[in-house]
């Protein structure tokens, strides 16, 4: 397997936690994400992945597969254990539900093709983008903190097992804990990110900082 990637991304940091815990390795392919010349803006990736992001996952047999979320859960089939989805379709249904939370409705307002829209269409400057990061990362962590909390009974989000809502919390939290955000402002978050620090597989796959 082949990952398209690049180490700042959150996305990127979901499936490498995952192949790490799944104990599979993907050959890295390494594209830029910043600035308006990165990788991702040009025809040569685009004509990889149409959506010009990362992580892609480019399988054995030569079909790719993007949306971390996607990749997550091919590798979750190819390789069942250990499982990152919980025993009931309920539990599945509520670990799917805290991953699209973060995945679809907090990353997907901050990504660096957000920051330069916003530029360039509309003339933010940095402050102003910060500005806006701010608030949907402590809207959106606020309400994954509640979601976590209505029905938490395990050590991590969904059950006692890491798995893939843990996958999606933990790179947004390292990357909510950057901008300065507390985690202790969400108690369950803190607790379950303090666990996940401890995990191998998540701590070497965090997400990079931005330089
Ligand atoms: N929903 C996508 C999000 C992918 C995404 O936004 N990736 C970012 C890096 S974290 C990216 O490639 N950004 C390129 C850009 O914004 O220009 C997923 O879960 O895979």
């Amino acid at each position: 397997m082949k990952l398209y990637q690049n180490e700042i991304s959150s996305a990127t940091s979901r499936v490498r936690i995952a192949l790490t815990l799944k104990g599979l390795t993907a050959e890295a392919l390494p594209v830029t994400i910043l600035g308006e010349e990165a990788e991702s803006r040009q025809a040569g990736y685009r004509s990889v992945n149409p959506q010009g992001l990362v992580p892609a996952l480019l399988t054995d047999s030569g079909v790719l597969v993007t949306q971390s979320l996607a990749i997550v859960e091919y590798l979750d089939e190819i390789r069942p254990e250990p499982p990152l989805l919980p025993d009931t379709a309920e539990d599945r249904a509520r670990a799917r539900s805290i991953a699209l939370a973060i995945a679809a409705e907090i990353h997907a307002l901050l990504p660096p093709r957000i920051g330069l829209h916003l530029k360039t269409a509309f003339k933010a400057d940095a402050d102003a983008v910060a500005a806006w990061s701010r608030h949907w990362v402590g809207e959106g962590m606020a309400a994954v903190e509640t979601m976590i909390a209505g029905r938490r009974r395990g050590a991590f989000a969904v059950s006692d097992q890491p798995g893939i809502a843990d996958i999606f919390l933990f790179p947004q939290a390292i990357s909510a804990r950057r901008m300065g955000f507390d985690l202790a402002r969400w108690p369950n978050i803190a607790e379950i990110v303090g666990r996940l620090e401890a995990i191998p597989a998540f701590q070497e796959n965090a997400p990079a900082p931005r330089k």
